[in-house]
């Protein structure tokens, strides 16, 4: 029986468990997954929002493009989501808190206001405060649709980071031409070091299927002025080149092309014969260059604004012209020629060595391609890795980078972390690309930094100058649901896109701008997040390869530490190669009493690595051979130096699980918790790494360790035995 007070009772209580359940709903859609990345437009602040809105009160855009489509979309999304609402769509600024968005041809207002756009180039913008017609507006403008696209995005980042909206007079254009992702993917869905998951190409379903997923690649890429994608593996597939794959490249291209991006893709040397049923595939031969230029012709019936080709030629057991007697200027070149006359260029790769060469590994790629400046046609750039042996925690700059006047030079950095802990360990690498960027290769004197030499203003004006700049990173982008394995990782991505856009920005305020977008713009959060990041690759150089160490992974995965291992064959991928540790010393002897590689420095660099006196301490190892009692400058000895880095870098870990745990309750709920035990998972294998190498090391030395510090958890003969066989990004070759 039911009372009027038992019914108000239940009443209540079905109201109560109602808004139970709607508030576990409301917590399970707010769950942040990192899918969106940076791109996070959730409301702002109530005040802020308000104050913001009066700005944005209508979007006076024409979208007769496909471009100009996505622009308007995402600044009506970006809007919608921070503002609470999106503002009115309209064709003209008619009263105050307009935005005024698109080319100057696109709107007669926007031409009226005679904005100087000529130093923007096609995809630069301005944004700025104007008046039209007596009404306060902001103008977002460029001279194609890309550049409005990008300044578009610009403005979203502006309210992202809480920004003020007054008095705007912002002018940006990108200083490389080329902001490339090389993606190492291969054709069944595997990534060559790739650590969040499967490819995002689904080769089998394309082209009939296209996930929406690649629009919001694309999205994010241009957000960053990123504007091409190789799509395919380095070490490529022919397959790759034959008319199916093609039409699947050409789907995933006419998904990313409204957002300025291009597609390339990575050839196989080999491919006349493989393909074509040649013989040979001699570049010299004149059938191979037909070959090339019909299959080049098809490619671009089908994808019309085809970047071009990239090239792993003779390397790592890669075919390529030297099959053939032939110089890497003959293969490169042979393909620009049938590249140019629809606009295409060949980024060709140096990272080349070989074990046949009783040589020291770093010198290669220089002694191989120095003597070829100059001969590689204006559509050939040349694709150098920041150092000379391998995307390492920490190399000097690549000398090639100081040492090629009259030939165009592009950047390659690994934004995957083959060598910095995969997915699981946080590593900025904001640091590093800035590091290398910022390096002086003195080729033009003092200043003549490798950004200057990557963007091209180095030779600007002499009878060196080259048109083509170019900037390129290897992706860490899978099907992973937050993209790139872990939520810092989306920052590499981020920092990468930003560097390549302008060489010269500073990683500390990408970082700054990535945590606003991406946590939020409390100040109780940002600077302790800035703090880890920015601290984060010395501790993995220190956990892993401190003082020039280099290449002390695991052979093949490249995972965990392995000092030790001098096997056979192929004395290059073996870490003792790199270590040639004793029971006396340590350190790969090239300084110019050893293999000499400091000589392919400029005179001024190259003296400097070589002086013990002068040689910065973060570099010790790489270009000099020691005895373990050597005195640093810091007064302690090597062997206690390089102790006492192995420990800072495992302090460094702990210190950030520290500042993450303070950052409970600000952060959410999926995200936080995804850090916090990826970190404890970095902790562990800071702890292994440093117990392994000092382990190892001091079998050959026999030496204590300094008072005070703890020994190896484990005898050596543990560490060795250690083994991965389903290490992650590796068999897939
Ligand atoms: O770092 C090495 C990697 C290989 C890679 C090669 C390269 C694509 O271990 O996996 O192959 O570099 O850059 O070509």
């Amino acid at each position: 029986m039911t009372t009027p007070r038992s019914r108000a009772l239940l009443a209540r209580l079905l109201t109560l468990l109602l808004s139970a359940l709607a508030a576990v709903g409301a917590r399970t859609a707010r769950a942040e997954d990192g899918y969106e990345l940076w791109l996070r437009y959730h409301p702002l602040p109530a005040a802020q929002a308000a104050a913001y809105r009066a700005h944005v009160v209508e979007l006076a855009m024409s979208a007769g493009t496909p471009a100009a489509q996505a622009t308007r979309d995402e600044l009506l999304r970006g809007l919608g989501g921070l503002l609470g609402a999106a503002p009115r769509i309209g064709s003209q600024a008619d009263q105050d808190g307009a935005l005024l968005v698109g080319t100057p041809d696109s709107s007669p207002q926007l031409a009226r206001l005679g904005l100087d756009t000529r130093a923007l180039g096609r995809e630069g913008y301005l944004i700025s405060s104007v008046k039209v017609d007596g009404h306060a507006a902001i103008a977002i403008v460029g001279n194609s649709d890309v550049g409005v696209l990008y300044g578009a995005f610009r403005f979203l980042r502006l309210l992202q980071t809480a920004q003020p909206l007054d008095h705007l007079d912002i002018r940006d254009a990108p200083r490389v031409q080329l902001r490339m992702l090389d993606h190492w993917d291969n054709l069944d869905g595997s990534v060559e070091r790739g650590y969040a998951g499967a490819s995002i190409w689904d080769w089998w379903k394309l082209p009939g299927y296209v996930d929406p997923r690649i629009t919001d690649y694309a999205r994010a890429n241009a957000s960053i002025g990123i504007n091409g994608a190789v799509l395919n593996n380095v070490n490529a597939d022919k397959l790759s080149l034959t008319t199916p794959y093609l039409a699947k490249a050409a789907a995933i291209a006419d998904v990313l092309r409204p957002y300025g991006i291009r597609v390339y893709l990575s050839v196989r040397f080999s491919s006349p014969i493989e393909l074509g049923g040649l013989k040979t595939a001699d570049p010299l031969d004149p059938a191979v260059a037909a070959w090339w230029r019909a299959k080049v012709d098809a490619i671009y019936k089908l994808i019309p604004d085809f970047g071009g080709f990239l090239v792993k030629a003779n390397s790592e057991g890669q075919p390529g012209p030297q099959d053939y007697g032939r110089s890497h200027a003959d293969g490169a070149n042979m393909l620009a020629a049938v590249l140019a006359p629809h606009g295409g260029v060949v980024m060709w790769r140096a990272f080349v060595y070989s074990n046949k060469q009783p040589d020291d590994r770093a010198r290669q790629a220089y002694d191989e391609f120095k003597p070829l400046d100059g001969r590689f046609r204006s559509n050939v750039i040349l694709q150098v890795k920041n150092g000379p042996i391998d995307f390492q925690p920490r190399e000097p700059f690549h000398p090639l980078f100081g040492a090629m006047p009259d030939t165009a030079l592009m950047m390659e950095f690994q934004v995957t972390k083959e060598y910095l802990g995969f997915a699981t360990h946080l590593v900025y690498l904001g640091t590093l690309f800035q590091e290398t960027l910022q390096s002086d290769t003195m080729a033009r004197g003092k200043g003549s930094t490798v950004a200057r030499v990557i963007d091209g203003s180095l030779y600007a004006g002499t009878a060196h100058a080259h048109r083509l700049t170019a900037m390129a990173g290897v992706a860490n982008i899978g099907s992973d649901r937050d993209w790139c394995g872990s939520t810092f990782n989306q920052a590499n991505w981020y920092a990468f896109g930003r560097l390549a856009w302008n060489p010269d920005d500073s990683a500390r305020a990408i970082a700054a701008d990535w945590v606003r977008m991406t946590f939020g713009n409390d100040p109780a959060i940002v600077a302790p997040i800035v703090g880890m990041m920015m601290g984060s690759r010395e501790a993995a150089v220190d956990y892993m390869t401190p003082l020039g160490l280099h290449h002390q992974m695991h052979e093949g995965d490249h995972y965990g530490p392995a000092p030790w291992d001098a096997s056979e064959p192929r004395a290059d991928w073996r870490p003792a190669y790199y270590n040639r540790a004793d029971k006396d010393g340590i350190g790969f002897d090239r300084s110019s009493h050893g293999s000499d590689a400091v000589a392919q420095y400029a005179p001024p660099v190259a003296a400097g690595f070589d002086d013990l006196a002068r040689i910065p301490d973060r570099y010790l190892l790489w270009f000099h051979h020691l005895p373990w009692d050597y005195r640093m400058r810091s007064g302690r000895t090597l062997w206690d130096e390089l102790v006492l880095h192995y420990s800072h870098g495992v302090d460094a870990v702990a210190a950030m699980r520290v500042t993450w745990r303070s950052l409970a309750g600000h952060i959410d709920t999926e995200r936080y918790a995804k850090t916090s035990a990826f970190l404890a998972i970095q902790q562990r294998e800071a702890q292994w790494w440093r117990d392994a190498s000092i382990a190892y090391f001091q079998s050959l030395n026999g030496l204590p360790l300094p008072a005070g510090i703890a020994p190896p958890a484990h005898p050596l003969k543990y560490y060795q035995s250690l083994s991965f066989p389903f290490a992650p990004g590796y068999n897939s070759w």
